[in-house]
């Protein structure tokens, strides 16, 4: 592996070397002829990327102090400084994690950031880190417009992508966004990530949008050091891949070379910013210093290989032009490295001294602010609140009507998703939204999952209020990082500089009456339930539908909160409860002011023999039973979660107290479901009286009557009700 040590010599020795004498040139000119690159940009472009250089050397120094825990580095991509040049400061990026020579250079353009302060405190895990305040080493600075992504490779994109589809969307819509509405969003990756499904599916995305004439300001650049950790990405891989993707203009470049990068880049750039169509730039790299600290690189790459990549040393490139253009001397080049890197250590020993985080507490404060008071008044006011309906209604018909009060109420909330514009939803529930609001804020996207969450995430971030809706909870699983790797943790990896509010609704749960099988009646929520911070909703009641939404609303827009509102299915058309006629799961819609506290629990009746514990098919199934248990002389009270996270921790132990007898009624599964977090939630806060649970089996849903089979049902729940109270009273 080519050291820090040998790095450094190298760069001395072949910059001192270069042949010199040469006429002092005009800063102002150009570099070269037929480049657009001068002299001025260019010295820029050095500086940074030599800071870059001297922090990934001071990182590894850091380490072996013991006071730094990050080592991957940006050495050999330092060409991305150029590509920083040719970009404005106020164009988001979403960077590659070898971004050093990028940040440098934005910071440099005429913000007061200090960006080898920046990167060393993240190498440092600091506390006093500007964006993700130690949670994690990024590439992020709310000032420089650098929007900071998580170590999952590729799954900035999507986001990426509704980064630059929100930009224009907000202008149209007239909503606050964060940058100018002529903004190019950049996102970079690796060689190896361009073949991530998701960096596939989100390339996909904007080249399905932008074949549409939509516009899509996106410039994608892939960093292209021929490997990815120890695996080599074939020879012109990514240029057969990406090169003739309808809508897609794609440049190639040498990023070693700073001239070639800052042409194309800019190049790159003015297509994006003039045409608002996409881009790929397409940057040829190496890398230096194996994938990370701990990479033994000798394992796998010879050392004709090495010494090809060392020929290529980005900062020679930029010092050789430097020199050769009359710009500085070759003692000048390797003085002006060496005053960076004075300066680089210096800082990085002051560094070793800076503040960890220090308690969960202080780890968490960021995590998912809330603010119930705000969200009540937020949710309980809006100008479009006329009762939108005169008699009882479905919750189908409920969340339509929420949707559509909410869209009159907030001007930045955008509805979409598979089929949910012209049709109106599979289930008729976004029916007449489009018409009413028009597709700029009502529309369809592709089939999808990842990219309806990017388009989200991105929308958030540009002001806009996503309300993305998930055909099926099933469909939710090919997507499910979007939510729990990136929407999830943006504030945590942000200290709370970005946030990217949304709610998302998900069809779900089971009770189809066989049709479908296990794609269309999936009723695991266990990969939602333990993301921390997010919100979800589960309604089952109309009226709870409704009132429900708005505090998703509300959250969304007060806190930034990510919020699942998972809608069942089998109880979108329902009408009856008891029996046919009866009208008994209608519900008048609302009233104005009327929303639920997220962690609110609701109760229905007032037995004192057994407490049933519920949620959505499970709180009409309980009712029913309820029923036919007082018939039987045992009183029931049902207790509606609503949400199942935040649980209703304080409600459920009040309403367990009151008969001591708890039957927990979970229509999802044995392991992983509801029901574990309900009993631990009990005995986390002191409950010592009886607890059984009835659930669905641990199993994937048939397709047919064998359904029935593995989903829990009103005799099981019927029976384990009469056996809780027989235990009690045989035990006495
Ligand atoms: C989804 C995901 N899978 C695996 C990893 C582990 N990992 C980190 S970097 C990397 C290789 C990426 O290579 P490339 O995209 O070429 O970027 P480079 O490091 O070469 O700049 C892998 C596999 C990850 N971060 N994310
Ligand atoms: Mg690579």
């Amino acid at each position: 592996m080519t050291t820090p040590a040998e790095l450094d010599r190298h760069f001395r020795e072949a910059a001192g070397g270069l042949p010199g004498g040469l006429p002092r040139a005009d800063p102002a000119a150009r570099v070269r002829a037929g480049s657009r690159l001068d002299g001025v940009t260019l010295l820029a472009i050095f500086d940074a990327q030599a800071e870059s250089r001297h922090l990934d050397f001071a990182a590894r120094w850091m380490q072996q102090q013991g006071g730094g825990y990050y080592t991957i580095s940006s050495a050999g991509h330092e060409g991305n400084a150029a590509l920083a040049a040719a970009l404005r400061p106020t164009d988001p990026a979403l960077l590659h994690y070898r971004s050093g020579g990028f940040y440098c250079a934005r910071a440099r353009q005429g913000s007061e950031v200090d960006p080898v302060h920046d990167v060393l405190l993240g190498v440092a895990a600091s506390a006093d880190e500007p964006i993700a305040g130690g949670r994690h080493k990024v590439f992020g600075r709310a000032e420089l417009g650098i929007i900071p992504k998580t170590s999952t490779i590729a799954s900035h994109l999507p986001r990426a992508l509704g980064v630059a589809l929100g930009i224009g969307r907000a202008a149209k819509l007239g909503v606050a966004c964060p940058w100018p509405r002529d903004a190019v969003a950049v996102a970079s990756f690796g060689d190896a990530s361009a073949s991530h499904s998701t960096a596939v599916g989100a390339i996909n995305a904007a080249c399905h949008t932008a074949y549409q004439g939509i516009p899509v300001p996106l410039l994608l650049v892939c960093e292209d050091n021929g490997i990815g950790i120890s695996v080599p990405t074939p020879p012109g891989w990514v240029a057969a891949s990406f090169a003739a993707r309808p809508g897609l203009r794609y440049l190639a470049a040498n990023g070693c070379d700073p001239v070639a990068a800052y042409d194309a880049a800019a190049q790159a750039v003015e297509l994006v910013r003039s045409r608002r169509r996409p881009a790929f730039l397409h940057l040829s790299v190496v890398r230096f210093l194996g994938h990370a600290g701990s990479d033994a690189e000798a394992a796998y790459r010879t050392a004709a290989d090495l010494a090809a990549d060392l020929a290529r040393d980005p900062l020679v490139a930029t010092a050789v032009v430097l020199v050769g253009a009359g710009l500085l001397t070759p003692d000048e080049a390797v003085a002006r490295y060496d005053a960076v890197g004075e300066r680089v250590r210096d800082a990085a020993e002051r560094t070793l001294s800076s503040r960890p985080l220090a308690s969960a507490a202080e780890v968490m404060a960021p995590l998912a602010p809330r603010h119930p008071w705000r969200v009540a008044e937020r949710a309980s006011v809006g100008p479009d609140r006329a009762a939108p309906a005169d008699g009882p209604v479905t919750l189908a018909q409920a969340v339509n009507l929420a949707l559509g009060e909410l869209l009159g109420t907030y001007p930045a909330m955008c509805v979409f998703g598979e089929d949910v514009g012209r049709k109106g939803g599979v289930y008729g529930v976004t029916k007449g939204l489009q018409r009413r609001f028009g597709p700029a804020r009502v529309f369809d996207t592709l089939l999808d999952e990842q990219s309806i969450l990017g388009v989200a995430l991105g929308g958030g971030l540009t002001g806009l209020l996503p309300v993305p809706e998930i055909q099926y909870l099933a469909y939710l699983h090919n997507a499910a990082d979007q939510i729990r790797g990136e929407a999830a943790t943006q504030q945590f990896f942000s200290a709370g500089q970005f946030r990217n509010p949304m709610v998302v609704r998900i069809a779900g749960y089971a009770y189809q009456k066989g049709f479908g099988g296990h794609f269309h009646n999936d009723n695991a929520v266990g990969a939602l339930r333990d993301i921390p911070g997010l919100v979800i909703a589960s309604p089952a009641r109309p009226d709870d539908a409704a009132a429900m939404l708005r505090t998703c609303l509300a959250a969304a827009a007060e806190d930034g909160s990510v919020c699942v509102f998972i809608e069942p299915i089998a109880l979108y058309h329902t009408r009856d409860l008891h029996d046919d006629g009866d009208g008994g799961w209608l519900a008048a819609y609302p009233a104005p002011d009327a929303h639920v506290p997220a962690g609110q629990a609701r109760s229905y009746g007032d037995g004192t023999d057994l407490t049933m514990v519920t949620f959505g098919n499970g709180l009409r199934m309980s009712l029913r039973v309820a029923r036919r248990l007082a018939a039987r002389g045992i009183g029931a009270r049902v207790v509606d979660l609503r949400w199942l996270a935040p649980l209703p921790a304080d409600d459920l132990l009040r309403e367990a107290r009151l008969t001591g007898r708890v039957l927990v009624v979970d229509e999802t599964r044995r392991t992983g479901g509801v029901s574990e977090g309900v009993i631990t939630a009990l005995t986390d806060v002191g409950y010592t009286g009886q607890i059984a649970r009835v659930t669905s089996e641990d199993s994937f849903i048939p397709l047919g009557p064998a359904a029935s089979a593995v989903l829990l049902d009103e005799p099981t729940i019927e029976k384990a009700a009469v056996s809780l109270l027989h235990t009690r009273r045989t035990r006495g």
